[in-house]
């Protein structure tokens, strides 16, 4: 792909489109970056910016029309809706793609692309883990934070690319075609953004459409979903499940994951996993058969799964006060993520939920609700949906906090020992914070508190 002298358009300044700016300037592109936000919201990166020879146009988008770009490149967060970009696509030039397909146009290392609803940042961190420990030079990047493109080009063929991909980023792809692509789950998510769950299963089957014979496609054989997408994979499907025997593929049964793949191999017990719950096995099983599809020995697979301890803001515990556990599962920002949160805890919860929903029910959440938890403590600007969802269940223990301090003194007060006091909101974190870390930080930040 040739970029030297090209106009390009970034849409959207913030990770991923700072990093395409940085690459595309490297190339001898000429940038033009745009963002809603404007100059005085963007404080000292618009300056840096332009010291790098980035045009700025800011808080109003540029006019994409006749000449003026021969590329738009999309950050994820940004809906193909936004003027210059819907422009483009609808007259058919210039090319809209993000930065994930940017980046892949430059990869030489073997790709291993993992999405699914829940879990990607676990395995994706796992895997990661699982190459690293067999000796690759391995580099971990994508939605889990790293742009791709910021490092593509250091990574050769005889290292692995693990990349955590979104159905935002899978959008805009058009010849992405990883040698292993993984989809863990499906469950609703973002349907804000992609309307309905058709067209966000659609965005991510891009993940294998483009895929050859020689590829792998990994998918969840007990999500009814992932297993049917099955029949339309160009590559090798293996599948897995921690519920049904397979002909072939890799199975948890009898407390041992196994590969099973012209006979048995047993990989390790159920039982040396760090990361806790059912979800998890399902993430663990996943990254076996990335392993097997990779040629990763069994004493690698069984190693690494008995030593990694998973991720920040996953079912994170943060301390043990006065016998209560607290866990920090920000990530939870869906109600499915928080149902499995949920599930992998059997002693009474204090659940600390809300934020912005995504327009996701939450009648499912509120039955794991009235199963698991002993006290609900709604938070943030969807709260009290949270709130109703529960009270139609008939769960009645239901206490309202006006910001975090106070649901983690509510918490505090009403948690007893040997329960866990859980945050997994079930909704982004976007009504009160920047990002799901920095409301994960804050919950963290206020429970050590409680120690002093
Ligand atoms: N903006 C506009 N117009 C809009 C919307 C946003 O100009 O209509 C601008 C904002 O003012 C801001 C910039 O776009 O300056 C933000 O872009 P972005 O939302 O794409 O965020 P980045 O900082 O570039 O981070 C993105 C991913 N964010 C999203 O997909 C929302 C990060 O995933 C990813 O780690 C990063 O690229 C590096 O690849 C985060 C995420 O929340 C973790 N992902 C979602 C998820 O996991 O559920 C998909």
């Amino acid at each position: 792909m040739e970029l030297e002298g090209k106009k390009v358009l970034v849409v959207g300044a913030g990770k991923s489109g700072q990093a395409v700016c940085e690459f595309l300037i490297e190339k001898g592109s000429l940038v033009t970056l745009t963002d809603s936000r404007t100059r005085e919201q963007m404080a000292d990166l618009a300056a840096m910016l332009e010291n790098r020879g980035v045009k700025l146009a800011l808080g109003q988008y540029p006019e994409v029309s006749g000449e003026a770009y021969d590329l738009v490149v999309v950050s994820p967060g940004v809906p193909l809706t936004v003027p210059p970009v819907a422009k483009a696509l609808s007259q058919g030039a210039p090319p809209v793609m993000g930065e994930m397909e940017l980046a892949y146009r430059f990869s030489r290392a073997p790709l291993v692309a993992i999405t699914g609803t829940n879990g990607k940042t676990t395995t994706t961190s796992l895997v990661g883990q699982l190459f690293r420990d067999a000796g690759y030079r391995t580099l971990v990047a994508g939605n889990i934070g790293l742009p791709l493109v910021s490092k593509v080009e250091n990574y050769s063929q005889e290292d692995i690319i693990v990349a955590e991909v979104s159905s935002f980023q899978l959008e805009t792809t058009s010849q992405f075609a990883p040698k292993v692509a993984v989809i863990l789950n499906l469950t609703p998510d973002h349907l804000d953004r992609h309307g309905s769950m058709e067209e966000y299963t659609k965005a991510k089957a891009r993940i294998f459409a483009q895929q050859k014979p020689g590829d792998f496609t990994i998918l969840n054989y007990d999500d009814p979903i992932t297993r049917k997408l099955a029949d339309s994979c160009p590559g090798e499907v293996i599948f897995f499940s921690k519920k049904h025997i397979l002909e072939k593929g890799i199975i948890a049964q009898k407390d041992k994951i196994m590969v099973i793949d012209n006979g048995v191999t047993e990989i390790a017990g159920v039982t040396s996993l760090r990361i806790p719950g059912g979800h998890n096995l399902e993430n663990a099983l996943a990254a076996v058969a990335i392993g097997h599809a990779m040629g990763v020995s069994k004493e690698n697979m069984a190693h690494t799964l008995s030593t990694f301890r998973g991720v920040a803001h996953r079912l994170e515990h943060v301390a043990t006060l006065g016998g209560v556990d607290y866990v920090n599962d920000s990530k939870g920002t869906n109600p499915d993520a928080s149902i499995k949160a949920l599930e992998a805890y059997n002693v009474p919860i204090v659940l600390i939920a809300g934020g912005k929903n995504k327009g996701i029910d939450f009648t499912e959440f509120a039955r794991k609700i009235k199963e698991k938890a002993r006290v609900l403590i709604v938070v943030g600007k969807d709260g009290y949906q949270i709130e109703e969802a529960a009270l139609t269940q008939g769960f009645e223990h239901i206490l309202k906090a006006k910001d975090y301090e106070h649901a983690v003194e509510l918490a505090h007060n009403h948690a007893r020992s040997g329960e866990v006091v859980l945050l997994s909101p079930a909704c982004t974190s976007w009504d009160m914070f920047k990002n799901f870390e920095e409301r994960g930080d804050l919950f963290k930040e206020l429970v050590l508190k409680l120690k002093s």
